[in-house]
């Protein structure tokens, strides 16, 4: 039995055993309030400079209300890159309802997904999403996770069936869970915001704006050997592109829902006010190490793999591993009208560069001037922009 075969008979067993319904846990009314989540898996395509569309698995926001068929019916090959950031709060209860709409470019290929949150101290095997040690969700099929996330901090989730392949072809995010403190009294008297990092006591990790920004690679020969049913050998693994929430520069710098790309709607563009805290919110699930730089200014590391730091450090270069996530804090400079200055509906900013360290890195697929793993940090003169109403917010 081939290990594909394995996993197929493991998510037709998992089907069987939840009668292919979700779990909707809705019979107890929860004593916390709740986050209902709708993720569909399945494939579709997303743009990237120098080559014609890529092939991608990946998962798309779904209505939790509509009905497999409908989902299916308007869902169906339409994933993005990244997958949903997902927002959460520290003991809220948390149901992600999968559906698995099958794919589009590949219907030989009839693939479980799973949703397994990277990180997360979970009790139950059940929610994992580790598809050999519980369940997959087949095709036409749903599954409900559950999770109480005790916590904060950044994690990432993705999907664990045939995960280097479904990881690699993009059924990657990041999960963020925010603390118990949020939103009571302003702990730092210099500071009035009331939203931190983790639970510090006091106000330590507090921050006006929050990005959380997903790094990634994407070795398009992998894309393309599955688009057309071939086999991809994971050990030639060498990537043209160098992503940040499933784009590259200039891409990253576009706003959110930016209508050239349709199925890749999450900016890295960071904007900001003079003095504003800045919290970045940053994972890796490519499988390079990155290191990334933020010239001209330092970044303050409070936070490693959803746990504060003991001893938070200042650094200019931001080592990041697979599967790690870091949180890192930063004050945006004053404005400095003698640096060079852009201009925007918003006014006039200085721009600084957050960047790979690696110049091979700043490419797409060896084309000429920046690309790849790059976006831009805009701090305004004046202060502008209004306050954050939610993570990674892009102002026109
Ligand atoms: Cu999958």
């Amino acid at each position: 039995m081939k290990r594909r075969d394995l996993l197929k008979a493991g998510a037709l067993a998992g089907g069987l055993l939840i009668g292919g319904r979700a779990l909707q846990g809705s019979a107890e009314a929860a004593a916390n309030p709740e986050a209902r989540i709708g993720l569909a898996g399945t494939d579709g395509h997303i743009t990237l400079p120098g080559r014609g569309p890529l092939y991608i698995f990946g998962f798309a926001t779904v209505p939790l209300a509509a009905s497999v068929g409908d989902l299916v019916a308007n869902y169906k090959g339409k994933a993005q890159h990244v997958a949903p950031i997902l927002d959460v709060k520290q003991d809220n209860d948390v149901y992600i309802t999968l559906t698995n709409l099958g794919l589009v470019g590949r219907p030989d290929l009839v693939d479980a997904h799973t949703i397994h949150w990277h990180g997360f101290r979970t009790p139950s095997a059940l929610f994992d999403g580790v598809p050999e040690a519980s369940i997959g969700v087949p095709i036409e099929r749903q599954f409900t996770y559950f999770f109480r996330p005790h916590n904060p901090g950044t994690y990432m989730y993705h999907c664990h069936f045939e995960d280097v392949e479904h990881v690699q072809m993009g059924m990657t995010s990041i999960v963020f869970v925010r603390p118990a403190q949020d939103g009571g009294s302003a702990l730092d008297p210099l500071h009035r915001t009331t939203t931190y990092a983790y639970n510090d006591g006091d106000g330590s990790t507090a921050y006006d704006r929050h990005f959380a920004i997903l790094l990634n690679e994407i070795e398009e020969r992998e894309h393309d050997a599955d688009e057309q049913i071939q086999e991809f050998i994971f050990t030639d693994y060498d990537p043209q592109y160098f992503t940040l929430n499933g784009r590259v520069y200039p891409q990253t710098i576009l706003p959110n829902n930016d209508p050239s790309l349709p199925y890749q709607p999450v900016s890295s563009l960071i904007q900001a006010n003079p003095g504003d805290r800045v919290l970045l919110r940053l994972a890796n699930l490519g499988y390079l190490q990155h290191a990334m730089q933020l010239p001209g200014i330092p970044m303050k590391v409070v936070g490693e793999d959803a746990t504060p730091h003991s001893f938070p450090y200042v650094t200019n270069t931001l080592y990041i591993g697979p599967g790690e996530a870091r949180d890192v804090l930063f004050t945006a400079p004053p404005f400095n009208p003698s640096a060079p200055v852009t201009t925007d509906a918003r006014g006039s900013y200085n721009t600084y560069l957050f960047k790979n360290r690696d110049f091979r890195r700043l490419s797409n697929r060896g084309s000429p001037g920046l690309g790849g793993m790059a976006t831009e940090v805009r701090v305004y003169q004046g202060s502008p922009l209004p306050a954050q109403t939610s993570v990674g917010e892009t102002y026109a």
